[in-house]
């Protein structure tokens, strides 16, 4: 049995959206970043970085967006999240899960999060320079990626690394350059925002719309 500690549209929404694609039975506990609940004690004991997502199996912790995606894939061979293994195809998979969150994941946790590297106001606006310079060369490269080996990451073969990147791709909508601009990842976009899951979990997290302009 599963349950997600989650805030909406955090680094839990890809976890989140694994579980709903997995039809696995799931409870929610809703962290509250903005009251900063994620640094109470009871909580900080479940998940010592005091962030979110963390995900109980059988009522012991886990945390990491990208370790979970891959245990939740691991768990459940036959619910399409990930290639066989032992195969070439899930060594791809690990490798871009493995990608994303050692350098996109980052990088924004770098713009967003500016004042936990620095006090000094002169200091933050370059650490968001720098992070923001920083993502549109990642999202350029997983552009490239994509025009000439997608529509997937994986190629035609929907995996759970793509939860993993339209979360983060959503993360860039009021950016001045949001991913929506790059032609490949716009398309990408357009095909996971026709996945019901993706539905669902605006439904369930009440998200705003976005790609903005479906129903
Ligand atoms: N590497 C972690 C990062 C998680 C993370 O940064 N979560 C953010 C929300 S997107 C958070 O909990 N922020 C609250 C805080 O840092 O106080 C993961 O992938 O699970």
């Amino acid at each position: 049995m599963y349950t997600l500690y989650y805030s909406p549209g955090s680094a839990s929404m890809c976890v989140h959206q694994a579980l709903i694609e997995a039809h696995v039975p799931y409870t929610l506990e809703l962290i509250d970043l903005k009251a900063g609940q994620q640094r109470d004690a009871a909580y900080l004991q479940l998940n010592p970085g005091g962030v979110v997502p963390t995900l109980l199996i059988d009522g012991t912790p886990f945390v990491e967006s990208g370790a979970l995606l891959l245990t939740l894939a691991m768990l459940h061979p036959h619910a399409g999240l990930a290639p066989d293994e032992g195969t070439l195809a899930r060594a791809a998979f690990n490798q871009w899960i493995v990608y994303l969150a050692n350098s996109l994941l980052p990088a924004y946790r770098m713009l967003f999060y500016a004042a936990d590297l620095s006090a000094e106001p002169g200091m933050q606006a370059s650490i968001k320079a720098s992070a923001g310079t920083r993502i549109e060369a990642i999202l350029t490269r997983i552009d490239r990626h994509l025009g000439s080996h997608g529509p997937y990451l994986l190629g035609s073969v929907f995996s759970a690394a793509d939860l993993m990147l339209i979360m983060l791709l959503r993360w860039s909508r009021n950016l001045p350059k949001p991913a929506t601009q790059w032609p490949s990842l716009n398309l990408f976009i357009e095909l996971m925002a026709t996945r019901p899951s993706w539905h669902k979990l605006h439904e369930i997290e009440r998200l705003s719309e976005w790609p903005p302009g479906r129903s």
